[in-house]
């Protein structure tokens, strides 16, 4: 099978909520192979209508890294259908196993289509907002190496975005919670993604322009979760707060 009947197989598992075996099992692929994989699954999403509205980091934490059992930092692409406008709700069924985790999300302010300095970083995003993702891995019980979950797009399938706030220079030590309903899901610091977020930012910068990407004004940019992610089921509400920027809440219906 080529990359882009991989693709298919992958886009399709998204579609009908049905997870597949891990592709690394019937066929070895390497890390580029994995990320051109990616790239063809997002096109199907963009043929279809859902434009390119940012991109994602992942596995910016030991937290991360530790509950799925992989040691590196991957990013992937986010498409307008995976965004749920606030009152919006996250439909159960149309995913394989939904998780969530809490985030913290940059908006752009101009084009980048190079690596930016910290300093730089700072001077290119406009506004940050507390966030939650929703990640579904299209594998059987969430179970992946490396170049699956790559293939997989970062396992991304879902967000929420709490208010803009204007840019912060400062994004350290911010506590970030997660509730599901009335119970404390998970609970962290944004020191614990990348020792702080514009960290991730700027890998962010870096990971997309050496793919020959050009990442437009207004692009979001999910820094990568601070914690263990947690399944979320029907008739659930998730609130995620981050200390300073605000806090959102997501129906699971
Ligand atoms: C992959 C997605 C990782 C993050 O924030 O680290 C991610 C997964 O855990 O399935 O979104
Ligand atoms: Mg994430």
């Amino acid at each position: 099978m080529n990359l882009s009947e991989l693709s298919s197989i992958l886009h399709d598992a998204a579609k009908t909520a049905k997870p597949i075996a891990q592709l690394s099992l019937s066929h070895p692929i390497n890390l580029d192979q994995a990320y051109e994989i990616q790239r063809l699954l997002v096109q199907h999403r963009i043929d279809e209508g859902h434009p390119l509205i940012g991109i994602k980091m992942g596995f910016t934490s030991k937290a991360k890294m530790e509950q799925m059992g992989v040691d590196d930092m991957i990013w992937g692409l986010l498409t307008s259908d995976m965004l749920i406008e606030e009152g919006g709700a996250l439909k159960r069924n149309a995913h394989c196993h939904p998780r969530a985790e809490p985030e913290i999300c940059f908006k752009t302010s101009i084009d980048i289509d190079r690596e930016l300095s910290l300093e730089e970083c700072k001077e290119a995003v406009s506004h940050v907002a507390a966030a939650v993702e929703i990640i579904d891995s299209r594998y059987e019980n969430f179970k992946f190496s490396l170049e699956d979950v790559v293939a997989d797009n970062c396992s991304s399938a879902g967000m929420m975005i709490g208010p803009w706030v204007p840019m912060k220079e400062d994004l350290r030590d911010l506590k970030m919670t997660m509730h599901l309903d009335d119970e404390l899901a998970a609970e962290g610091s944004s020191n614990a993604i990348l020792d702080d977020p514009w960290n991730s930012f700027q890998a962010a910068t870096r990971l997309a322009s050496a793919a020959g990407m050009m990442l437009p004004a207004g692009s979001c940019v999910m820094a990568g979760a601070s914690t263990p992610a947690s399944f979320v089921k029907e008739g659930q509400k998730v609130k995620v707060e981050v200390e300073g920027l605000g806090s959102l809440i997501l129906s699971v219906a």
